[in-house]
């Protein structure tokens, strides 16, 4: 079996999700074949190694599936160990944070940003208001962890830099959908620093869309949470 075909994503270029599992295996330098979902179908492929979920994206190992973009992320990370770089950090308290940060990011930014391009029904003041106070606090936890370094992690790409990074995308998106600023410079300064230095990473700058790309994809198809969901289950 070819390297490629040992280590195949099942996902779609603009999910979020998919895109920290693209960055995860950039990192750890393993190939694999992407295995794109048509918007507003489900593959049979998906609905059999997500039975759970059916959701995008999935990670395939020797024809293993993996769901879950953080538990995926992990994954990588213990399945290629020994390919540098680590992406959890070594200290299981670092460890516990970062995945505490993770999960905060995953509960507060996708809500938010679901209003704001008109995805979910809500107040879309309220959900600019919640995203921005997220982003702060985010803001607060990358000074107190990187130390004054480059990433949350300190000089290399980590956990928490992919977990965040991939919505990064979406939120410029968002800002010119809905006329807000975020990201801003004013607002969240370490942030939209640390932004622009991952989104020019090697290993991230062809994973994250461009926000123009995401503003047309979300005109042609209003979500992409609806579409894949009408398909069959
Ligand atoms: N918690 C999941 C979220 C995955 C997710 O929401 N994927 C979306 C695409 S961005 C999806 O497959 N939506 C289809 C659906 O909701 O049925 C993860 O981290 O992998």
């Amino acid at each position: 079996m070819s390297e490629a075909s040992a280590v195949r994503v099942i996902g779609l270029w603009a999910s979020p999700f998919v895109i920290r599992v693209l960055i995860a295996l950039k990192l750890k330098g393993v190939e694999y074949e992407f295995v794109e979902e048509v918007v507003g179908k489900k593959s049979e492929l998906l609905l059999r190694s997500n039975p759970v979920h059916k959701k995008i994206p999935v990670l395939l190992h020797h024809g293993k599936p993996i769901s879950e973009s953080l538990v995926i992320v992990q994954y990588v990370d213990e399945a290629w160990s020994s390919a540098a770089p680590a992406i959890l950090p070594a200290d299981p308290y670092t460890r516990a944070i970062h995945r505490f940060w993770a999960q905060y990011i995953d509960d507060k930014l996708p809500p938010a940003i679901r209003t704001l391009k008109g995805t979910d029904d809500g107040d879309e003041e309220q959900a600019a208001g919640q995203l921005s106070a997220a982003l702060q606090l985010v803001e607060a936890a990358f000074v107190e962890l990187s130390q004054g370094k480059s990433y949350f992690g300190g000089d290399a790409v980590g956990y928490l830099d992919i977990a965040l990074v991939s919505h990064v995308g979406w939120v410029k998106a968002v800002e010119k959908i809905a006329g807000v600023a975020l990201l801003d410079e004013a607002k969240v300064p370490n942030l939209a620093a640390w932004a622009g230095r991952l989104c020019a990473h090697a290993a991230v700058a062809d994973a994250i869309p461009d926000a123009d790309k995401l503003v047309e994809f979300s005109v042609k198809y209003g979500s992409f949470s609806k579409p894949i969901n009408s398909g069959a289950k």
